[in-house]
């Protein structure tokens, strides 16, 4: 397992590499041309110049979070086969600096979907909140509104106020897009794509859809055991492999990580490990990673990737706002609560590592 952190890079992030490299056990940092949009080519001199960045700290830059796929190839238009054209570009670039793993998703129109950036979670801090309820009663329109105020001059993946501004004319292109539709783009998007990351040496990692259930009428494809499998199959190459997210797949109760990670197993290339809390009306809020405080078996998931033997890449995922950070940080992104939550993953796999011995 090698441990890493998502950093937003220098000048677009609150936390520094020097930061980072004051936390135990921290070898590469998650990082993306965050200011590209969809579709764009990643230009060679921008990616060398992250790599020198993360050199200076010795941290490796074999994770990217995320290239992300432009409506158009997830809706299916024409012009997604010079959208996924750019795309390989991309993918060879970010080849010629030693990148392993690409994140990635193929959610229409949002990425996450919270609707309070800050909820107090009852000890002081706030997380981030979904209420059932604000999405069953509100436009999306109004619920982004709401979102990218409580952002303020925070930028946020998924969350680019460009893009979302028109979200009803989005909505209308993806009308005719139902799960078995977005599936068969999802697989003409990989067919073109993994062949090259066999070429170069890249694993594309989907990260699952967050809340991993319907929204705004919004399809789903990557959000229990039997859709991944489906999923692995639409082009069964290790290439084509999973960001396992334990807060995302988490906010459904039903889903059991510690089995879809034994099953899955060598299709992980990236974890994400956050917990979440749930209530029975579907809501649910970030938590520490504390096993304890939410609803997702923490040390269990832990106890899995041991057991597989995993050598992937790992990063803490959200953590709450702790101590008034929220002033500063990215919400979700943090400082605190996620350096937290390393010590505890490390915790734990540490005592599984001098158990073995
Ligand atoms: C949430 C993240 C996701 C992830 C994208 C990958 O904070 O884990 O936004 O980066 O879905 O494309």
């Amino acid at each position: 397992m090698k441990m890493t952190w998502r950093w937003y890079g220098e000048g677009n992030d609150s936390i520094t590499l020097n930061h980072i490299k004051q936390i135990p056990g921290v070898e590469g940092v998650v990082w993306a041309l965050h200011d590209l949009a969809a579709g764009e080519v990643w230009p060679l001199n921008r990616i060398q110049e992250v790599k020198k960045q993360a050199d200076q700290f010795k941290f490796n830059i074999d994770v990217v979070e995320s290239v992300n796929v432009h409506d158009d190839i997830k809706i299916g238009l024409d012009t997604r086969d010079q959208l996924i054209d750019n795309y390989i570009e991309t993918i060879r670039n970010l080849a010629t600096v030693g990148v392993k793993v690409i994140c990635y998703n193929f959610m229409p129109v949002f990425d996450w979907t919270r609707t309070d950036l800050y909820k107090p979670v009852g000890d002081g801090s706030n997380a981030l909140f979904f209420e059932n309820a604000v999405v069953s009663n509100q436009s999306a329109q109004s619920m982004i509104e709401k979102v990218l105020e409580g952002a303020g001059d925070k930028t946020m993946p998924g969350w680019e106020p460009e893009r979302l501004k028109d979200v009803e004319k989005l909505f209308e292109k993806y009308k005719d897009v139902d799960d078995e539709k977005l599936m068969e783009n999802c697989k003409y998007f990989l067919e073109r794509i993994i062949p090259v990351c066999k070429e170069v040496g890249i694993s594309m990692a989907i990260h699952p859809d967050d809340p991993p259930w319907p929204i705004f009428g919004i399809p789903r494809i990557i959000n229990n055991a039997e859709n991944i499998r489906k999923f692995l199959k639409l082009v069964d190459e290790k290439e084509n492999g999973l960001t396992l997210c334990t807060g995302s797949l988490g906010a459904n109760p039903s889903n059991d990580i510690p089995a879809m990670i034994r099953e899955f197993g060598d299709r992980i290339h990236f974890a994400h490990i956050r917990n979440v809390k749930t209530f029975d009306n579907g809501d649910f809020i970030e938590t520490s990673h504390r096993e304890q405080d939410g609803n997702v078996p923490v040390v269990e998931v832990v106890k899995a990737y041991h057991e597989i033997g995993f050598k992937g890449y790992i990063r803490p995922d959200h953590g709450r706002h702790l101590w008034g950070e929220e002033s500063n940080c990215r919400p979700g992104y943090g400082l605190y609560d996620r350096a937290l939550g390393i010590m505890y993953i490390l915790g734990v796999w540490d005592t599984l590592e001098k158990e073995m011995k």
